[in-house]
This record gives C-alpha cells, sequence and structure tokens, in this order.
C-alpha cells in the first residue's frame, strides 16, 4: 500500500499520531493528519488550550479530579494561569457565562506539599505572573489557605487563598 492519506478520526481515545504511526507500520505509507487543533464542545479556545467552567460544587481535591476524568487522553487538570492575557481571559470566561451561581471558581494554585510555595496542579510551573487580588494571600485569621479561588467580583476581582475544604465550582484546562 502505498500514496498519501488523511487521519480523520480526530475523535477517537487514540491520539492522531498514535493512528498515523500505526497504519505507517502497518502498511508502509506516508499517512498526514488533517485533525485541526480545536477544543470539545463545551470548551473554549485560547490559545494552545481549552477550557471548560463546571458548575458544580466541589471541594479542591475533588474539583482536580472530576477535571482529570473530564476528557481523558488530553491530561486536563484545574486551570493554571501565567500571563495577564490568560488571566483576563479567564475572567470574561467567567463574566459571560451565566447560570452557573457562584462568583468564585476553583483554580490549579496550591501550597499543599510546601506551605508558602504556590504550584499549579498541572505541574506547570509558578511564573512570574501574579494574579492575587489585594491583600490576598493572607492565610485569613490564621486558618491554613492552601487553595486557590479565582473570584469575578467587579471590585476586586482575581485570586484569593482560601480553606480547600470549601465547596465551589471549578475551571479546568487542557491543550488543544
Ligand atoms: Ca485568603
Amino acid at each position: 500500500m502505498t500514496g498519501k492519506l488523511t487521519v480523520t478520526n480526530c475523535d477517537s481515545t487514540m491520539s492522531p499520531l498514535t493512528i498515523v504511526l500505526a497504519f505507517s507500520v502497518a502498511f508502509g505509507a506516508a499517512f498526514t493528519s488533517a485533525c485541526p487543533r480545536e477544543c470539545p464542545t463545551y470548551w473554549t479556545a485560547y490559545g494552545d488550550y481549552c477550557y471548560r467552567l463546571y458548575g458544580s460544587l466541589q471541594t479542591w481535591h475533588h474539583a482536580e479530579g472530576r477535571c482529570r476524568r473530564s476528557y481523558p487522553g488530553r491530561t486536563p487538570h484545574l486551570v493554571s494561569i501565567h500571563s495577564s492575557g490568560e488571566n483576563a481571559f479567564i475572567k470574561q470566561l467567567l463574566e459571560t457565562t451565566h447560570g452557573l451561581g457562584n462568583a468564585c471558581y476553583w483554580i490549579g494554585l496550591n501550597e499543599l506539599h510546601w506551605p508558602g510555595h504556590y504550584r499549579w496542579s498541572d505541574n506547570s510551573g509558578y511564573t512570574t505572573y501574579l494574579g492575587w487580588r489585594s491583600g490576598e494571600p493572607n492565610n485569613a485569621q490564621g486558618n491554613p489557605e492552601h487553595c486557590v479561588e479565582f473570584c469575578k467580583h467587579v471590585i476586586n476581582a482575581g485570586w484569593n487563598d482560601i480553606t480547600c475544604s470549601i465547596q465551589m465550582n471549578f475551571i479546568c484546562k487542557m491543550p488543544k
């Protein structure tokens, strides 16, 4: 079998590259993928990533688990935010989504492993960008606040450290 064929099964649980390699090995043919780098239904694109809000009240740990199970194969996690542009996109996403109730949503930032040293649940590294609301993080009233929420309040919108056991909606992120 020779020639150049196109892979169109873009929703397969196998990645397009996996399909290409499998067929190439089997038939010795040259394949190309026509799968566009798009986001699935209910996910919104920004740059190279897809984002989805979940209107389901969960603790931080359960929210992270829900994200991981939400789209197997693309390794979603609670959202990580690495620039002012991405932060503004998330804020706009929250403002334009109706019916989810609460004003604050879990993001992936946490200091669960080493208090005072924040990291993202997707292990994407802690960048120089910080989206803290003024006065945060503050470990309010001496309570351990090891997880972080994103609040869309008109005044003082941004990140706040808060107790991980509180239940709130959440935002997931995965590569396109
Ligand atoms: Ca706080």
